[in-house]
């Protein structure tokens, strides 16, 4: 594969994987987060010339950053063929009512606020240069609402109506769209949710087999690698233990 792929969140977990696989293949790999060591363990990681990884430290909630990082990009990786909007995160689990307002404005601004500015910096682009690919990663969170999901929930909606609205807006244009959807998959983020509370965050996963961030990854890269006349919407991914966002098997024995 002879393309660039920027991925967002690539410092762990779904967005390390998508990297993963995507360098096996060839591509040239913009990588964003914030935390820009992890990046760097990551590329050292992959069996990769340098020169084949472009990396960025980038807070996706603000814009002027996604702005001139977008713009101030060398021009030999300037030329964006794959987006994966990938930077996301969750914050708690309480019941709206109750629910903390900087928890709110953190999801708000990574999982919807985020994924808008890098859509609205990269796409122009592709449709100049007539070719181009948004991967978003939705969740089965933006399909059904479980109890304490409320906003991150409403989030993951709203990257679900922002990837219909973007496929509308870009018909007559050869651009792609997708939004990817997983349900249990075992990474940082429910560490990230429940603030490094590592024994709540395991039982999430325990007495099922989750899917991996791997999973994923092959996943996103089957999209990206259709013939160009072929546009994948929507996949809803969930591991055979579980059924819906609320409906999952454990087995402790
Ligand atoms: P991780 O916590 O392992 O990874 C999240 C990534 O997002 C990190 O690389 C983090 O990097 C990055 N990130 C968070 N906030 C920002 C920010 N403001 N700016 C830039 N990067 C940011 O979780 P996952 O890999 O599981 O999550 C990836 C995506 O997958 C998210 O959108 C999540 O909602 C979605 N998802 C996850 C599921 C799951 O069960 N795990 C299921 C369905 C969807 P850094 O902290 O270095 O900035
Ligand atoms: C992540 C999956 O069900 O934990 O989006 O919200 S879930």
């Amino acid at each position: 594969m002879n393309q660039i792929v920027l991925i967002t969140g690539a410092s762990s977990g779904i967005g390390a994987a998508c990297a993963r696989v995507f360098a096996n293949n060839g591509a040239k790999l913009i990588l964003a987060a914030r935390r820009f060591e992890k990046l760097q363990q990551l590329v050292k990681s992959l069996s990769i010339n340098p020169s084949q990884a472009h990396l960025v430290e980038l807070d996706v909630r603000n814009r002027t950053a996604v702005e001139s990082a977008i713009a101030s990009l060398p021009p030999q990786w300037s030329s964006i063929d794959i987006l994966v909007n990938n930077a996301g995160l969750s914050r708690g689990l309480d019941k709206l009512h109750e629910g903390e307002f900087q928890d709110w404005e953190e999801m708000i601004d990574t999982n919807i606020k985020g994924l808008l500015y890098m859509t609205r910096y990269v796409v122009p682009g592709m449709i100049q240069r007539g070719r181009g690919h948004v991967i978003n990663i939705g969740s089965i969170a933006g399909h059904q609402t479980y109890p304490g999901g409320n906003v991150y929930c409403g989030t993951k909606a709203a990257v679900k109506s922002i990837s219909e609205g973007l496929k509308q807006d870009l018909l007559g244009t050869p651009i792609r769209v997708t939004s990817v959807d997983p349900g249990l998959v075992e990474t940082e983020f429910s560490e990230v949710r429940f603030r490094g509370d590592i024994e709540r965050s395991k039982k999430v996963y325990q007495g099922l087999t989750p899917l991996t961030p791997d999973d994923i990854a092959d996943v996103v890269y089957f999209c990206a690698t259709r013939p160009a006349h072929v546009n994948i919407n929507e996949v809803i991914l969930m591991p055979v233990d579980q059924a819906s966002a609320t409906l999952v098997n454990r087995n402790f024995n």
